[in-house]
């Protein structure tokens, strides 16, 4: 069978295998919207057809389409007033309990209505997308009402039709206390769990649910509430743990067999330990860890050690990692973390596809495998890494076709 496209390259990092998987001088050939061929050598001449197009990438890089398992990419407004604040020596949780944070991201976006969310999401997924990544998690929190929680997540299904890239959809209530609930905790647990999981479950708005583990937001307790119904109805299971204050929700994470635990600075090492014995996949968000000046980062050196599954993801969010671009990302992971290039391609490909159950269908460069390419302008992955501020990707494969060239989205409307 002739191949719709053929790119070839002396850098192509399948991440099929091992951390790399490395062809010098070789290509990816795609048929439709799924991999074909990723092989050493030359370009054989019977996959060659005359619609084949060949893209030229020799003295670039080529990997798997990045996948970005932790975003809060719906909301309205911003948080820029906040920066002032914690220079002048507020916590992130102080802001939170003072109605601030969260709740005020929670407010805006409740006012915004669908279109204006819908809006301000797809210039985020643009930016996304013109940085290399290809499919994204989102998850709702910032409505918290049935109303807006519902909004925003259609908001997530709209994008997921219309614009290239993917997203799994995380429902994610219990992300804050909203105001009505202020003195009634249990109140908001009772709404969350009787009227909108099993809405948003019914009308099948999410695929996984999540909690915000924390001091002052829901205990280690209540979020097994939650996420334990949340798995008797069907989602799958994500948790925000450990990220302040240690309360043991990587040993949650484990217990409630969640396909992630994110954060984890403040994780035991006997939650690490059954982490690694139950399959959790870490999701370290270092953009977080630097941007909340807590001037500490998870230690994904143990976690590899251990054999932790380790992913990395944005957290774009509008108060914690204002922040789209996964290379970004990479510079903390490597100087923050002390991750090694070789560690962190993996962390945003094929790791970051198990974190949201993906990894049968992205997150390398195997034949029957989703066409998520994209290509560098650098000369092998290393460099990627190395030379840092600059955004490196020059060209895009979205399901086949190409949606960012020479830099530039050239995607018309509609999805791929
Ligand atoms: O809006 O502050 N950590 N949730 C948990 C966030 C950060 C997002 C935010
Ligand atoms: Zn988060």
């Amino acid at each position: 069978m002739t191949a719709d496209l053929i790119i070839r390259s002396d850098h192509i990092y399948s991440c099929a295998q091992g951390p790399f998987d490395l062809f010098i001088d070789g290509f990816v050939a795609v048929a439709g919207d799924m991999i074909q061929t990723v092989a050493a050598g030359e370009i054989p001449v019977e996959i060659c057809g005359p619609g084949t197009k060949i893209i030229d990438a020799r003295g670039q890089t080529v990997v798997p389409g990045l996948v970005d398992p932790h975003t809060h990419l719906v909301h309205g407004g911003s948080r820029e007033k906040e920066l002032a604040l914690k220079l002048q020596g507020a916590s992130y949780l102080d802001i939170l309990k003072a109605g601030g944070g969260i709740l005020s991201t929670v407010n805006a976006t409740r006012n915004a209505s669908k279109d204006e969310l819908k809006e301000k999401a797809w210039r985020s997924l643009d930016q996304m997308l013109l940085h290399g990544t290809t499919t994204v998690e989102a998850k709702s929190g910032y409505g918290l009402d049935l109303n807006s929680e519902v909004k925003c997540l259609q908001v997530v299904q709209d994008l997921n039709c219309e614009h290239p890239v993917d997203i799994v959809s995380t429902y994610m209530g219990a992300h804050a206390i909203p105001v009505e609930y202020k003195n009634d905790p249990q109140g908001y647990m009772d709404f969350m769990l009787d009227e909108v999981m099993p809405y948003i479950c019914a009308h099948q708005l999410a695929e996984f649910m999540d909690a915000f583990c924390e001091e002052g937001v829901f205990s280690p307790e209540q979020s097994r509430i939650l996420l334990a119904a949340g798995s008797n109805m069907g989602f799958k299971l994500k948790i925000h743990a450990d990220e302040i204050i240690p309360l043991q929700g990587a040993e949650l994470a484990a217990e409630l067999q969640a396909k992630s635990a994110d954060h984890l600075l403040a994780a035991s090492d006997e939650g690490m330990q059954a982490m690694k014995e139950a399959g959790t996949t870490a999701v370290l968000l270092p953009g977080t860890s630097f941007y909340l000046m807590l001037g500490k980062y998870a230690q994904a050196r143990k976690m590899i050690d251990i054999g932790i599954r380790v992913a990395l993801a944005s957290d774009f969010n509008p108060g914690t990692c204002p922040c789209e671009n996964l290379q970004t990302i990479m510079t903390f992971a490597c100087f923050g973390m002390h991750m090694t290039p070789a560690e962190i391609l993996p962390a945003m490909t094929i790791n970051a596809a198990h974190a949201i159950d993906r990894s049968e269908i992205i997150g390398s460069l195997e034949p029957g495998k989703q066409a998520d390419i994209i290509i560098l302008n650098a000369p092998n992955w290393d460099y990627v890494i190395y030379h840092y501020g600059i955004n490196h990707v020059d060209k895009v494969i979205k399901n086949g076709r190409v949606v960012v060239d020479n830099t530039q989205l050239v995607y018309q409307g509609g999805n791929v």
